[in-house]
């Protein structure tokens, strides 16, 4: 609704009696104008083959993206690198439009030499990244089209202990470049108990191995209680445990996106079961905008600080390749010389004086 963003009392026919300027509709202004250009979110999942990375963000978005996609057969799988696919999906929701991508990364650990498997994906980053840099400095800033990762969603296994060496390196590998935040995949292999275990020392380890992740934001003093509430569950249940599945099944009478087991049902958004619903509201409802925020302001900044110094620092490099005879700065006179230049001035002034006197004498 149009007053939706108007401070509580100033209603728009306040807006234009005197006592107001009527800069308060501003926020009006940029609602509705981002409303019409509509959002883009770009979205990665990464981490191990056969983790549900498909699967949940299918969950997510509740479209089947992967309808058509071909199962390796097992002499493909040997050697395969990780291929990228890139999806993009326009949703509509009450007249507000979000265009978004999709960035899978299937295979990630499949090939029997797991060696720098992140590369593909720390390379896709940056050509994004280098995409936008260009755009940037084009003609047309106009009509950029931003395809920088907002997210990476690192799926961690539930069977281990911890986090593996691969995890370690693959998280540091992304960390300075994209928002990482670690979930833990088909949390239904685990009993609440392990879950808790599991999500402490995976929280410990990130710490320890200095892993930044991504870190909510502080919330702030004027928000409702509701909210603080909201946002310090949020913060606690970080790395997410997360159940993916594209069926839906019926439980408590009910049609469910679940997992339908011969000793029950487990059920995707159901909150005492797993993270999927707390993950959701976090990616789409309340931390979408400072995801974006801080790919542009962290992410972007620097690798565009990095761009610069890496060319400022090749053309100072190319203009000394091209004199060959240094250009030696011009030096300031010593003390020798600017008496000698005194000198030469004084006897100048001397001679101009004594010509002087004879033109005086002679015209005379
Ligand atoms: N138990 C359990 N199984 C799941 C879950 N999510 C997905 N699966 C199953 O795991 C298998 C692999 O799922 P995908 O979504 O294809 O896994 P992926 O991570 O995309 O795999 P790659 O594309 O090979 O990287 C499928 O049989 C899914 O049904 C989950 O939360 N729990
Ligand atoms: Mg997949």
């Amino acid at each position: 609704p149009f007053d939706l963003f108007l401070p509580r009392k100033c209603l728009l026919s306040q807006l234009f009696e005197k006592q107001y300027v009527g800069f308060a509709t501003l926020p009006n202004q940029v609602h509705r104008k981002s409303v019409k250009k509509g959002f883009d979110f770009t979205l990665m999942v990464a981490g191990e083959s056969g983790m549900g990375k498909s699967t949940l963000v299918n969950s997510l978005f509740l479209t089947d993206l992967y309808k058509d996609r071909k199962l390796l057969n097992a002499e493909e799988r040997i050697n395969q690198t990780v291929e990228i696919i890139k999806h993009t999906v326009d949703i509509e929701e009450k007249g507000v439009k979000l265009k978004l991508t999709i960035v899978d990364t299937p295979g990630f650990g499949d090939a029997v030499n797991n060696n720098e498997c992140w590369k593909p994906i720390t390379d896709y980053i940056d050509q994004q990244f280098e995409q936008y840099f260009r755009d940037e400095s084009g003609l047309n800033r106009k009509n950029i089209q931003d395809n920088r990762v907002h997210c990476c969603l690192y799926f961690i296994p539930p069977f281990g202990h911890g986090l593996r060496p691969v995890d370690v390196e693959f998280m540091k590998a992304l960390h300075e470049k994209v928002n990482i935040i670690p979930l833990i995949a088909k949390a239904d292999c685990l009993t609440p108990n392990e879950i808790k275990k599991l999500k402490d020392r995976i929280r410990e380890e990130i710490d320890k191995f200095g892993i930044k992740v991504y870190q909510f934001p502080e919330c702030d003093s004027d928000e409702d209680e509701e909210f603080k509430q909201l946002d310090k569950e949020l913060k606690e249940c970080t790395p997410f445990a997360v159940i993916g599945s594209n069926t839906v099944v019926e439980a408590r009478g009910q049609r469910v996106r679940g997992r339908l087991y011969p000793w029950g049902i487990v059920e995707v958004e159901n909150q005492s079961h797993c993270d999927f619903v707390k993950l959701r509201n976090m990616l789409i409802r309340s931390h979408m905008h400072d995801l974006k925020d801080v790919t542009c302001d962290v992410h972007y900044e620097n690798y565009r600080a990095q761009c610069i110094q890496e060319m400022t620092s090749k053309l100072a490099q190319d203009n000394r390749m091209e004199s060959p005879i240094p250009i030696l700065p011009l030096s300031t006179p010593d003390v020798d010389t600017e008496k000698l230049i005194k000198m030469k001035d004084e006897e100048l002034e001397k001679m101009k004086i004594s010509i002087n006197i004879s033109i005086n004498i002679n015209s005379s």
